[in-house]
């Protein structure tokens, strides 16, 4: 078999590169690991900035997005009894947009499926060949037998636990990371949201965030210890928590229910650099992670995208490497400043088990600066909705 692209992965970062590079009559196939039931099961992100809707409705697939979608002009920040809002839309003029991953990879999944892509599943083994060489290749298993696609250039779009961030050699690979001495514990539920905007809460007994999917599906956090398991964690044990952990008037009207999902992740910011090697290309959490504080993992995987299919349409159709030389640097540039925004906000909003009586003084500074300075906000807005690709 022979493609142009080789995508590693049919998550959003695969899915949506490959719809775009299909808009532009450019041929890719996607191997994935799972299934796409599995893939459309787990409960990611929730905020998407203005650059990955505009990504959508480059790739035909913002139909459901911009009629379902619920447009958010702010947040709230709470620290401990206190609540102020950030005003994204009057600091920078643009929203963001909830709507859930979940819903996004399945707009996806539709319109790639539509197209009659090569979407292949349940792959096993994926290894890539010669991507320092003019004729890369990958081979996989499925059901027992053994194929290889030739290809132009390949995409490692399989998340952090991929194989193609590995297929580096050490000696090119630089890493940086940072784990969080927390986790988040996350509940997904049949009930209103407590309030039409998020909520992120510092509270005395740790971080809290009140998220939505829709007007009947909420989706709440609480900061909790890396030791403990979802077992741990009794529907009313959540709930009685989350209360502790919000101002009276927002504890006082949230509305509980049985959880329909609920999961533990753990807190990191990783980066690896280069994001290129020979005519390999990462993207999305292959190459980087960040903390959920700020919702930044999804809409960094977005710009990476579009670094990525323009350089491709760069080489296709304009005949110029320019792009496809320039990825890494370009990408990397954008996605130290999520890094640095996602670190800043998780730094901010959890109580770290080995905060000193000197770091909570200073978070509670930088809080209330936050709170009084409208430049200090419109920074953060500037950051949340997300930087210019
Ligand atoms: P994914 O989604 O991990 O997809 C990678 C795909 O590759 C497959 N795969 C392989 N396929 C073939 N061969 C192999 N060897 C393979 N190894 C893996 C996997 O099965 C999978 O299908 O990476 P991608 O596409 O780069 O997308 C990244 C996003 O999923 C991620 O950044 C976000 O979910 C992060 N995130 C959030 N991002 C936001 O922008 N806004 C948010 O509000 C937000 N909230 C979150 C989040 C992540 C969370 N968790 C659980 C980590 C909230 C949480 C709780
Ligand atoms: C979510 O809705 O899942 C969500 C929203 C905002 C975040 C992280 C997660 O910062």
């Amino acid at each position: 078999m022979k493609t142009q692209v080789v995508i590693i992965g049919g998550g959003p970062s695969g899915l949506l590169l490959s719809q775009l590079l299909h808009v532009n009559g450019i041929h890719s196939v996607i191997l994935e690991r799972k299934t796409k039931d599995y893939v459309l099961g787990r409960i990611r992100a929730g905020v998407l900035e203005q650059g990955l809707v505009d990504l959508m409705q480059r790739a035909g697939v913002s139909d459901r997005l911009m009629a379902e979608g619920d447009f958010h002009d702010g947040t709230v920040i709470a620290f401990e009894d206190q609540t102020f809002r950030v005003d994204f839309t009057r600091h920078t003029g643009k929203p963001v947009v909830v709507y859930g991953q979940t819903e996004l990879t399945r707009d996806l999944y539709d319109a790639r499926e539509k197209a009659g892509a090569d979407i292949i599943y349940n792959v096993e083994n994926v290894e890539i060949h010669d991507a320092d060489g003019d004729t890369p290749s990958v081979t996989y298993q499925t059901k027992g037998n053994s194929h290889r696609i030739a290809c132009d250039f390949i995409a490692g779009c399989d998340g952090f636990h991929g194989v193609s961030r590995r297929t580096i050699p050490q000696n090119v690979r630089n890493e940086f990371e940072k784990v969080y001495p927390f986790g988040w514990l996350g509940v997904l539920s049949q009930t209103p949201p407590v309030h039409p905007e998020l909520i992120y809460s510092n509270s005395r007994r740790g971080f809290a965030l009140c998220s939505m999917r829709n007007a009947n599906l909420s989706r709440y956090y609480i900061q909790c210890p890396i030791t403990d398991a979802v077992g741990d964690w009794s529907d009313t044990a959540f709930w009685t928590e989350l209360k502790r952990r919000l101002p009276a008037p927002f504890a006082d009207t949230l509305v509980t229910g049985p959880s329909i999902e609920k999961s533990i992740a753990s807190l990191r910011s990783f980066v690896t650099e280069p994001m290129s090697w020979g005519r390999l290309f990462l993207c999305g959490d292959a190459a980087h992670i960040v903390p959920p504080t700020g919702a930044k993992g999804l809409n960094t995987a977005a710009s990476d995208v579009h670094y990525l299919y323009s350089a491709l349409c760069d080489h296709y159709l304009n005949n110029s490497s320019h792009g496809i030389d320039t990825y890494s640097e370009k990408a990397l540039s954008r996605v130290w400043k999520a890094e640095r925004f996602s670190w800043w906000f998780s730094t901010l909003m959890h109580r770290d088990p080995n905060q000193t009586p000197f770091d909570l003084k200073m978070q509670q500074a930088e809080l209330a600066f936050l709170r009084d300075d409208d430049m200090v906000q419109a920074v953060m807005a500037q950051n949340y909705v997300g930087l210019p690709y």
